[in-house]
């Protein structure tokens, strides 16, 4: 990782002579006309003369993942405040700062400006640096975000061709799925777990209403998942069964919860700790394609940590996974890379494939097998 560096930047509007910075912070001491700069910042490469000699100092900052231009407060600019990004909507967030305050906050727009790469300048989970708005009527904190920090542990998915960022900054990731109701789908399952493969965020599976079904007929692929390493958790909200060691998984950790609709994401969390109320589907509305939880949103756990609930996924796109990363990403097919007949077997039609090979003598998980061939190739 490359040591972030400061930067100055200037936006003019033309090529006039460039205006250092100290000459702006004196206009602004001597004139004191705080709410009319802000607004020139906004409004880069507007009229007003300020606007085009302003210069915002800044870094470019690279953490694996993502890389941008943050802007840094000014000294001048008042109080700035570190917070966490609850939940977002449209142009509008919610942020909750350390001391446990809750502002509803826009974000600066230069920071929209500045961010070409991302769609998505501010997301759940973000950690930002505020400035409360003051005299303000409504009764409501309110807040501009000045400054986004470097994220980790993001998960996105692909929606309309581009990054959707899900969330950022949890360093784990509960898969769940339902026994029945709806069907067990393992496939979503190693989707999910590729992500979580290439983002060094930590996998734990979670099946729950495994009231449903008799839990003997999950052994076998519990079977496989534990083999490569991944943690199986058998859960029932309905019953309560298996939640003190889920809550054991989450205590004072970061994590966020995925899986398709209606497998119960929302009654777990309740379920755990019942503080947080969130809403969960009425008994018996299966209606397709309705979601009861609509936007991720960050909780704090009244045990110590940080849950964030997500609305359901209905196929789980991925992103930022290219084909020929995806063998390498399956845990289990990874051992058998260079030891096919052919350097480049794509493992699907080849003779003396390594892989079909352990395949064919039950080394290997079929199941498995048609999964990273689907994953792969549709
Ligand atoms: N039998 C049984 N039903 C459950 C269990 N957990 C949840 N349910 C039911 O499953 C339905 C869906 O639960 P939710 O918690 O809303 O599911 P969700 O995953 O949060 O769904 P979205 O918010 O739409 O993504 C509700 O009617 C729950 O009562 C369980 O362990 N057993
Ligand atoms: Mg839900
Ligand atoms: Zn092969």
């Amino acid at each position: 990782m490359k040591k972030p560096k400061k930067l100055r930047v200037t936006f003019r509007k033309n090529r006039s002579k460039r205006t250092r910075i100290d000459d702006w912070t004196q206009r602004f001491e001597e004139h004191g006309f705080e709410e009319e700069s802000e607004i020139s910042v906004e409004r880069i490469g507007g009229k007003s003369e300020l606007s085009r000699r302003r210069t915002v100092i800044g870094e470019w900052v690279e953490s694996g993942e993502e890389y941008g231009f943050t802007i840094l407060p000014e000294s001048s600019s008042g109080v700035v405040l570190f917070g966490r990004v609850l939940c977002v909507h449209g142009a509008s967030s919610v942020v909750q700062t350390d001391d446990g305050r809750i502002f509803q906050s826009v974000t600066r727009r230069i920071l929209k400006t500045m961010s070409t790469e991302q769609r998505q300048p501010v997301v759940t989970g973000d950690r930002v640096l505020i400035r409360p708005v003051v005299g303000v009527v409504s009764g409501v904190n309110e807040a501009m975000i000045e400054r986004v920090e470097p994220r980790h542990g993001s998960i996105s998915r692909e929606s309309k061709h581009r990054k959707h960022v899900i969330v950022t900054n949890v360093d784990q990731i509960l898969i769940v799925a339902s026994a029945d109701q709806p069907v067990f789908k393992p496939n979503l399952i190693d989707r999910l777990l590729l992500t979580a493969e290439q983002t060094g965020v930590k996998p734990i599976i979670c099946i729950n209403k495994i009231d449903l079904i008799n839990k003997t007929e999950l052994q076998p692929i519990i079977g496989v998942y534990s083999q490569m390493g991944y943690k199986v958790i058998l859960l029932s909200a309905e019953t309560g069964f298996g939640m003190e060691r889920l809550r054991q998984q989450l205590i004072n950790r970061e994590s966020v919860v995925t899986g398709q609709s209606g497998v119960g994401k929302s009654s777990l969390l309740n379920m755990i700790d019942p503080a947080l109320n969130l809403r969960v589907a009425d008994l018996g509305s299966t209606q397709k394609g309705q979601h009861t939880t609509t936007t991720a949103a960050l909780h704090q756990l009244s045990f110590g940590g940080f849950v964030v609930d997500t609305p359901g996924l209905r196929e789980f796109m991925l992103w930022d996974i290219i084909p020929e990363e995806v063998f390498g990403l399956f845990r289990d097919l990874r051992p058998y890379e260079n030891r096919c007949r052919f350097p480049d077997c794509t493992h699907s039609h080849e003779d003396d494939c390594a892989v079909k090979n352990a395949v064919a003598e039950g080394r290997l998980d079929l199941r498995r097998y048609e999964s990273y061939l689907t994953i792969r190739y549709k």
